[in-house]
């Protein structure tokens, strides 16, 4: 009995270790971008629309930001772009951790997250007034 279970762990070890591999050793550059997953978050005064973001692990992403609100709001998270692969890195400030947008302005972001769990998410601006979110790797 133990070792039906101890074969069925192994299996299901191997399965999942496939499906991360099935993104992975590819560079940015072979990446097929046309492919990415669009996932669009507006930043509002003083949210993010939504606030619960969820990504796929070793899948390209495309993600949309929209400033709709009326002061400046920017998407801070360094361990979630940390963990991530992107395509342009300059899209980015210099340190990595964040982009500013101005009232009306949008971006989008590519990227391909590269290790599941939660990361947090606020306005570095605004997390005073409750501009928080987290976003999930699963
Ligand atoms: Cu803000």
């Amino acid at each position: 009995m133990k070792g039906l279970a101890l074969a069925f762990i192994a299996i299901a070890i191997t399965a999942a270790g496939a499906l991360c591999l099935a993104g992975a050793g590819k560079s940015a550059a072979q990446i097929d971008w046309s492919k990415a997953e669009p996932v669009r978050v507006e930043l509002v005064n003083y949210e993010f629309v939504p606030n619960e973001l969820r990504f796929h692990h070793d899948l390209p992403h495309r993600l949309r930001l929209l400033n709709a609100g009326q002061d400046g709001h920017d998407f801070t998270a360094p361990e979630f772009f940390a963990s991530v692969e992107l395509k342009e890195a300059a899209v980015l400030n210099e340190s990595r951790s964040s982009v500013f947008l101005a009232p009306g302005q949008q971006t989008e972001i590519y990227f391909i997250p590269r290790k599941a769990g939660r990361f947090a998410l606020h306005c570095a601006d605004h997390d005073w007034a409750g501009m928080t979110a987290t976003i999930t790797v699963e």
